[in-house]
């Protein structure tokens, strides 16, 4: 079977893929940096799970983190660039510029560093890329400013890519999702469980469990069909919402 690289597979949608990746045979490579989640899931997951503990900003730790794996671990197959963030929520003119620059590290340079790196081997075994971006980078909210823009960058480079490994046999999709309840409101507000349960509170939105069965869905299909974006939103929320200021 084949191998999947997930980054940030220690929480939401990343550690909801591992698992539903190992369930249906595959071998998992999960990174994320709070090794003692990746060896919950280790003990959960056992021989087709490999944890690897870096920082994705970090390329030198990422660098000697892949250097380890061996065998088919080493021969992957499937990256799935998940690893994400956004922080705060304030207007541009409010926001906080250490915040913004995490983001672009993160969801942005990270993303395409891990991509660079192992494209090669993904050319060489005719394999798949799968992107995490989100409705934030199709559609304007207040206080989405610089996480939108990141993701609208994913989205986006996820074209760009397929144009690029035209005639290569590698399949990009991007994945752009609206609301899943994960962590990522209480990493967005600093820790704040009480307003990530207000944000989500009636709405029944989408979980981890709902993108990954997606992310299977989209890796399994057969080799000459391409996903190029999907875009998913939970029945309660909707993507209308212009804004009008009167003097
Ligand atoms: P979570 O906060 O639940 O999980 C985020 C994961 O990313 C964690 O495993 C975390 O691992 C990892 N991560 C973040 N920063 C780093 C870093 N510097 N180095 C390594 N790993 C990192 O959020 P989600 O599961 O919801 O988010 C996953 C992806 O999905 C993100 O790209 C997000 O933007 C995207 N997304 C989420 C939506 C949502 O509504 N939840 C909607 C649309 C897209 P650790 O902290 O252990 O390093
Ligand atoms: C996260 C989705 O709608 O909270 O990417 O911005 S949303």
């Amino acid at each position: 079977m084949p191998t999947a690289l997930i980054t940030g597979a220690t929480a939401g949608i990343g550690e909801a893929a591992a698992r539903a990746f190992v369930a249906a045979g595959w071998k998992v490579v999960g990174t994320g940096r709070r090794q003692e989640r990746l060896d919950t899931l280790k003990g959960e997951l056992g021989d087709a799970f490999v944890p690897l503990t870096f920082d994705v900003r970090d390329e030198a730790a990422r660098d000697a983190a892949l250097a380890s794996l061996s065998g088919d671990f080493a021969a992957i197959d499937l990256l799935v660039n998940n690893a994400g963030l956004a922080l705060g929520t304030e207007a541009a003119q409010d926001a906080d510029l250490a915040k913004w620059k995490t983001m672009v590290d993160t969801n942005i340079t990270a993303m395409l560093s891990m991509t660079h790196k192992l494209l090669p081997g993904l050319i060489e075994r005719k394999g798949a890329i799968i992107n995490l971006g989100s409705v934030a980078g199709n559609y304007i909210y207040p206080g989405g400013n610089v996480y939108a823009g990141t993701k609208a960058f994913v989205n986006h480079f996820s074209l760009a890519l397929r144009a690029d490994l035209h005639g290569k046999g590698v399949r990009v999709t991007s994945i752009e999702p609206g609301m899943v309840e994960t962590e990522f409101t209480v990493v967005r507000t600093g820790g704040d469980q009480q307003a990530s349960d207000k944000l989500y509170a009636g709405v029944e939105p989408m979980t981890g469990d709902d993108i990954a069965e997606t992310i299977l869905w989209v890796a399994t299909l057969p080799p000459h069909l391409n996903i190029n974006r999907i875009e998913l939103m939970p029945v309660n929320q909707d993507f209308a919402g212009f804004a009008v200021a009167r003097e």
